[in-house]
């Protein structure tokens, strides 16, 4: 059978990120892809104009529905907004989810709207994470995680990405594509060691759903029964390509080509 995955996440309108890259991304690993909105984001390349949550019952009804009829090799789970979605995806994961759970801590859109309220913060860290097989925060995101500020080094990442692994989850993959004056480089740790994946800085702007296409690429490979680090660095591949040829849609930040790995192949 089709490998099978489940976000739940929000949708982003402009087509780039949440659950749209989800789905796009799924499809180019030749995945089955199913969705829980858990609130629509109504985005264009410079602003989001709007934001609008669904009732948690939303949400746990379209899990149920997914689940109940088709099943999931893999979750994944994106913008959760409020604690009460948070609370409730808590309970569906541990009735659905005995397979590879990627939770990418979605906090800050690229246009800095919020996506996890404040007060959300903390129910993530002790309700959601532990449930996980890995977390994929960006370097912002640790530092919320962590309450303090956001990495600069290497050497700061490595500090973070073992002190991120306490809070519950199987692995942690700290993202350093924030750190300019660097490569690309992510750290892996599964509790022992620290796995470096390294890619050549791109110069654009236009990386409007990188994180999402990132974290469903991992969720496509898991789904397919790739170990983690295999997971990682195929979606490292993925991802890379995505920003490479990413698209400069509006007069704003553009959008990554989920397709760009089909369509153009990798660059060696
Ligand atoms: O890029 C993170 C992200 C995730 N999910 C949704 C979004 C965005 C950014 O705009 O709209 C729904």
């Amino acid at each position: 059978m089709i490998p099978r995955v489940l976000s739940i996440a929000g949708s982003a309108s402009q087509g780039s990120a949440g659950i749209q890259a989800d789905l796009k991304t799924f499809e180019e690993h030749d995945v089955y892809g199913m969705s829980a909105v858990t609130a629509l984001v109504a985005n264009n390349s410079v602003t989001d104009t709007g934001v609008f949550t669904q009732p948690v019952e939303s949400v746990q009804a379209q899990v149920h529905a997914s689940m109940e009829h088709v099943g999931a090799d893999a979750m994944k789970t994106g913008m959760l907004f409020t604690k009460e979605i948070i609370e409730a995806t808590a309970e569906l994961l541990k009735r659905y989810g005995q397979v590879p759970y990627v939770l990418d801590p979605v906090m800050i859109g690229k246009m800095g709207t919020q996506l996890l309220k404040e007060e959300a913060v903390e129910s993530l860290k002790e309700e959601l994470i532990p449930l996980a097989e890995v977390i994929t925060p960006n370097l912002q995101e640790a530092g919320k995680l962590l309450g303090r500020r956001a990495p600069e080094t290497i050497e700061e990442m490595e500090r973070d990405v073992k002190e991120l692994h306490s809070f519950g989850a199987d692995y942690v993959l700290l993202k350093g594509g924030g750190l300019s004056d660097y490569p690309a480089v992510d750290l892996l740790f599964d509790g022992t060691e620290v796995k470096e994946y390294r890619s050549e800085r791109i110069d654009t702007i236009h990386t409007s759903g990188a994180g999402c296409t990132y974290s469903a690429s991992i969720a496509a490979g898991l789904a397919k029964g790739l170990p983690m680090d295999r997971a990682v660095e195929e979606a490292k591949h993925f991802v890379t390509e995505a920003i490479r040829h990413a698209l400069s849609f509006g007069e704003g930040i553009g959008s990554t080509y989920h397709a760009a790995e089909r369509i153009f192949g990798r660059k060696r």
